[in-house]
């Protein structure tokens, strides 16, 4: 069973990209979690209950940290006292199934969770263009880089349904409308972005 993570877009730096969040203490279960690529993601794993405890950190299967110890990347960190585990740098390569097995001190089990981690690339802030047609009408194209965009439009702050289209669905990349202050805004998993453009009065005229 896959269950989605909560996942925060908590910022967009001009360094670090996108830092996600991701809550994985949910025994028997698979968390779903997102990273961005270029980005931060921080995942909850249970924290410590005592300071003999053992834990192994696995990624498909392969240990990369033992208690605190960090085996394979140094963009890797784990604090045993908050249970935050960290991946700085995302990479493609970073996604795949994660578990954390912990031990206490008489070689019990007392946890064992799973996440599977998906790699998306931030959307980038989205391109407007329009097109003049016939009758007053206007065709309008928004278009964003990143894994997975997901358009939505409104106009004059309010959404955009399909009973104000001419052409649609108010889920494409582009639409036929009239006049108005047009937002498209696009979002993936791990983030989001706007941009407006005003629709003035078109003529065929003058494009
Ligand atoms: C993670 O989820 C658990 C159980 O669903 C909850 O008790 C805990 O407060 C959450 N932690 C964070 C940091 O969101
Ligand atoms: C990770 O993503 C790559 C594509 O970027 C895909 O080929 C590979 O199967 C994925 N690995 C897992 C474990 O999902
Ligand atoms: C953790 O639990 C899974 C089933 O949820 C099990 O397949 C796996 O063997 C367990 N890992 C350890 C080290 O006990
Ligand atoms: C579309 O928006 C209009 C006005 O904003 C509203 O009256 C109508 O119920 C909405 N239609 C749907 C399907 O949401
Ligand atoms: C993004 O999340 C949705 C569920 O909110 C999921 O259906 C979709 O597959 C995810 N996209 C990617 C690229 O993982
Ligand atoms: C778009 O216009 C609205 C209303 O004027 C404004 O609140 C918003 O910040 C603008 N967004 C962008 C991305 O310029
Ligand atoms: C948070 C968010 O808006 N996620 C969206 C990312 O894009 C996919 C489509 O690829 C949507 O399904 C998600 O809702």
């Amino acid at each position: 069973m896959l269950n989605m993570g909560a996942v925060l877009v908590l910022l967009i730096g001009v360094t670090d990209g996108v830092k996600t969040f991701c809550n994985a203490t949910q025994p028997h279960i698979t968390t779903q979690c997102f990273g961005s690529l270029g980005g931060t993601v921080e995942v909850q794993l249970p924290a410590q209950s005592s300071q003999d405890d053992t834990y192994e950190l696995r990624k498909n299967n392969v240990l990369i940290a033992k208690t605190a110890l960090i085996i394979t990347d140094t963009r890797y960190s784990f604090i045993v006292s908050t249970g935050i585990f960290t991946i700085k740098d995302v990479k493609r390569s970073d996604n795949g199934t994660y578990s954390m097995v912990i031990h206490n001190v008489g070689g019990i089990e007392i946890a064992n969770v799973t996440w599977f981690l998906s790699i998306q690339a931030p959307v980038s802030s989205p391109h407007l263009s329009r097109v003049c047609l016939s009758r007053g009408q206007q065709r309008v194209s928004c278009s964003a880089g990143g894994d997975g965009p997901h358009y939505s439009w409104s106009l004059d702050g309010h959404p955009l349904n399909d009973t104000h289209l001419l052409s649609g669905p108010s889920t494409a990349s582009d639409i036929t409308l009239e006049l108005g202050l047009l937002t498209c805004s696009v979002s993936n998993n791990t983030s989001n972005t706007a941009a407006n453009i005003t629709l003035s009065v078109c003529d065929v005229l003058m494009g």
